[in-house]
Order: C-alpha cells, then structure tokens, then sequence
C-alpha cells in the first residue's frame, strides 16, 4: 500500500514538473472581478530582450461589457542608455480556460514596446498574491523557451510570511524556481 502511495506521488511530481507548457496547472474557477485592482510586482523573470527591469504596478479593471483591461508602468531603458518610466496599456483576449488569457498591449508613447503575449494567472487568493505567467515560446518537445513571470502583492511592502511558501511552490510548478530577481519599489514612476 504505501509503495503505491510513494509511487503516485513521485508520478505525480513528475507529471507536475515535466515543464510541459500545456500542462501548466492555472488558477481553477478564476473570478477577475476579484482580481481587478491594483498589483504591485515584488518579483519577476525576464523574457529574452527589452523588458520592465523595476517600480512595476499593474491595474486591472473590467469594463461594462465583461472584459478586463489593464495598465501599467515600470522604469524601462530603451535606446541603449534612455530611462524612463513607461506608461502601458492592455486588452485581454479570454480564451476557454477562465485564468488564460491572451493580452494585446502598446505603450502610451510610440516608441515603447507592443505585443501579444499570453497572461496566465497561475495562483491568487485575490487579496495578497497573485502569480503570473507568460509563455512566449513553445519548443518542439513542449516545454518553454522564452518566457516571463510576475510574482504580484496587493500590498507595496511585500508578500505576507504566509504567502511566501505557497508563491515559491508555484515558482518551482512552473520550472522557474530561481529564476526570479525582487522587483525594487524606489518611487521612480510616482512623479507620471
Ligand atoms: C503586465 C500587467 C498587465 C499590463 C501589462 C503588462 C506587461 C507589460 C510589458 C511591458 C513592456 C514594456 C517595454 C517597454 C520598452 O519599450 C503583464 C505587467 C501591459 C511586458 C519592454
């Protein structure tokens, strides 16, 4: 009996970090009015390429017809050696799954990035953590080949101790365990 137990759960370990893509456990029965409002990012994993390096803050908000929208900032450099804060928008594409959702966003300045990535709410209990993750690219055997990650707090000074364990579980589900960097808070966009 107990060999049997072992056996499953070593199974079911390797079936939840076999780093498929596609069997990326998400957030089950997700409810985006709850997770409407603003998420201050206290870590993240970059995406090949130009991204938000710090002082991340996203705003969900949905709109009349049921559909969530988003803004965000965070410092960026562009060009090299251009800091600045950038000010991005976003609309989000819902596909069959209630917590994948395709986003299409654009910077308010034309010279900031655009792009459609997926947005895939992993884990939240909606009032302190959120966990979000983004596949840009599928390798042929299915596992991810670039890819993006927030580990979002409602609250600007942190994760609760409580949340942490749950948040690094998730990391280490997603096979991005160590591959986050803390997200500074330095007051750097307040001023826009
Ligand atoms: C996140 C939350 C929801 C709204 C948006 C998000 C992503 C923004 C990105 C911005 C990249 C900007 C760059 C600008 C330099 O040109 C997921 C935070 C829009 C990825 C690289």
């Amino acid at each position: 009996m107990l060999q049997y137990a072992v056996a499953l759960c070593v199974l079911a370990l390797c079936w939840a970090q076999d780093c498929q893509v596609a069997n990326i456990q998400v957030m089950q029965n997700f409810d985006k009015t709850r997770y409407a409002g603003t998420w201050y990012a206290m870590a993240k994993k970059d995406p090949e390429g130009l991204f938000l390096i710090d002082n991340i803050v996203a705003n969900f908000v949905i709109q009349e017809d049921g559909n969530m929208t988003a803004k965000a900032e965070g410092r960026v450099i562009i060009l090299n050696n251009w800091e600045l804060c950038a000010n991005m928008f976003a609309t989000f594409e819902n596909t069959p799954d209630p917590a994948k959702f395709r986003m299409n966003y654009w910077g308010v300045a034309s010279y900031l990035q655009t792009g459609n990535d997926d947005h895939w709410v992993i884990d939240t209990d909606y009032d302190n953590y959120a966990v979000h993750y983004s596949c840009r690219n599928v390798d042929i055997d299915g596992t991810c080949l670039d890819s993006y990650s927030f580990i979002f707090s409602r609250h600007l000074t942190g994760l609760r101790s409580e949340d942490r364990a749950i948040v690094q579980q998730k990391k280490t589900e997603i096979c991005l365990n160590n591959k986050y960097r803390r997200v500074d808070h330095t007051g750097f966009c307040n001023s826009s």
